[in-house]
């Protein structure tokens, strides 16, 4: 260790979630998560930031504090009880308890700038007995400790966070009056939380260290923004090329469509919407990757929405007869958006594609009679439901720590969806304008739709993280 790093540890009673966060932060698969004690037994530390300068924020993953009331009864018999403990053996194997809170113990008296103590936040704080205990010994350390509520559940609306936040809050303050402490789950964390924990570490630290913490700070913003930026220009360029894109009809007969074989406006639907959901799964694999998940957006959600795009065609069907496509697929939308996108039934590719909440059939078909051919394509009427869709699959990305494994669609919290939808609505006219000039530019890169797109979900964020900045 140089002077040139700062150094963090991650402590917790064993099995509350050490690993599984490291591998959120770093974006990698470290060590070994498994739900039983004692998993990890010697402390690693990982890089978690190199400036341009050679300056390095790391993070120790450590062995968790284990059989406490023992550890407890036997720091308390001794007259000096730090020294005693840390000078006694412990053997590795027979007694990994104990083994292994000493060597977290080291881990911080030799390491530490700032203790990171995670707590299980599915516990209720007067029943873990434990926590007050190795809180005390880590008091004795005398390094900087910053709580990490794990285990907090779904993502909740920040005022029902901020209530289950302080319940701890206050539960800490019996045993140390300054103890600061944010929730940060390992699984459902989202980026722009490390931010507000980066920030109370520097607050932590020495004054002679700040310029460090900030150098590093400045190096894990601009990672957090490329990332961002990158997923905002994906989705607007699978936007751009879905609103770019238009099927001719191709001629048919009387006996066709008495013969339900499907009317041309009906094929061409089909095929339109075949492309825009193989562009849509591109791009939202693409993100999940730019997240550095392994898995992709599946195939099977592709099935539900195709069992949606059945729906709207029988649906249609009559409408067709009068020559009102786009009418049938937006009287069944009026339907589906009267209940707003909720996640109920649906997956998020399900959610943009059809099922559920139906993006597609309420973004509507425009038929246009061109001079050459006619043929069909999106509307731009109703466009902000793409848009939205697109925010919910990135916020379910962006909420997914690697920790958690193989990324999976999940039911999303609805109140995502409401916070989306006022983020959307109040920028309605200005993203059908954006889409209208998409068309007649063809800028299929999607470049204009990506700017509203990350304004969109920018001011999406802070309403969800309220303490969180955003650098642009
Ligand atoms: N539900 C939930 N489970 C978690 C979370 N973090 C960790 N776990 C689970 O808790 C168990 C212990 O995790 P691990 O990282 O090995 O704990 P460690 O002993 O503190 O390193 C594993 O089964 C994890 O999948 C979380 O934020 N939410
Ligand atoms: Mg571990």
């Amino acid at each position: 260790m140089t002077a040139q790093t700062i150094t963090l540890s991650l402590i917790s009673h064993t099995n509350v979630g050490k690993t599984t966060l490291a591998r959120t932060l770093l974006y990698k698969d470290i060590g070994e998560v498994a739900d039983r004690a004692h998993v990890t037994d010697i402390s690693e530390a990982y890089e978690l930031t190199r400036t341009s300068k050679g300056e390095v924020l790391q993070l120790y993953d450590t062995p968790g504090f284990g059989d406490t009331p023992r550890l407890w009864k036997h720091l308390e018999r001794a007259n000096t009880p730090l020294l005693g403990f840390l000078s006694e053996v412990w053997d590795r194997f027979t007694d990994r308890p104990l083994w292994c809170s000493q060597q977290a113990m080291f881990n911080v008296r030799e390491h530490a700038d700032v203790v990171l103590y995670l707590v299980n936040a599915s516990e209720e704080p007067e029943t873990a007995g434990y926590v007050e205990k190795e809180m005390k010994i880590l008091q004795w350390l005398d390094k900087p400790i910053m709580v990490l509520l794990n285990q907090m559940g779904s993502p909740k609306q920040s005022s029902v966070e901020e209530d289950e936040v302080n319940r701890w809050r206050h539960h800490f303050r019996s045993i140390s009056n300054d103890t600061r402490v944010i929730a940060f789950d390992a699984f459902a964390r989202c980026w722009v939380q490390e931010g507000i924990l980066w920030k109370e570490i520097v607050e932590l630290l020495p004054a002679k260290q700040r310029p460090l913490m900030e150098n590093c700070i400045v190096s894990l913003n601009e990672r957090n923004k490329g990332r961002f930026q990158k997923a905002m220009s994906h989705l607007g360029s699978a936007l751009g090329k879905i609103f770019c894109d238009r099927e001719a009809l191709q001629g048919q007969g009387f006996f066709d469509t008495l013969l339900s074989k499907g009317s041309a406006e009906e094929k061409a639907v089909s095929l339109l919407k075949e492309r825009t959901e193989e562009t849509l799964r591109k791009a939202l694999t693409d993100i999940v990757h730019e997240y550095e998940l392994p898995g992709e957006a599946k195939r099977e959600i592709s099935k539900e929405a195709d069992i949606n795009t059945e729906k709207t065609a029988n649906k249609s069907k009559w409408a067709i007869g009068g020559g009102m496509l786009s009418g049938a697929l937006s009287g069944l939308a009026a339907d589906l958006a009267a209940g707003g996108m909720t996640f109920g039934g649906g997956m998020m590719l399900g959610a943009i594609l059809g099922a559920g909440g139906s993006a597609l059939l309420a973004s509507g078909i425009n038929t246009i009679k061109g001079k050459h051919e006619d043929y069909v394509e999106w509307s731009s009427e109703k466009a902000d439901h793409f848009v939205r869709g697109a925010m919910l699959y990135y916020l379910a990305v962006a909420h997914y720590g690697r920790g958690r494994g193989e990324w999976r669609e999940t039911k999303e919290p609805k109140f995502w969806n409401d916070t989306v939808k006022r983020a959307t609505s109040r920028l309605h006219k200005d993203i059908e304008t954006v889409v209208n000039r998409t068309r007649q530019t063809r800028d299929v890169n999607g470049h204009a739709i990506r700017t509203i797109l990350s304004k969109a979900t920018r001011d999406t964020l802070l309403t969800l993280y309220p303490n969180a900045s955003i650098e642009r």
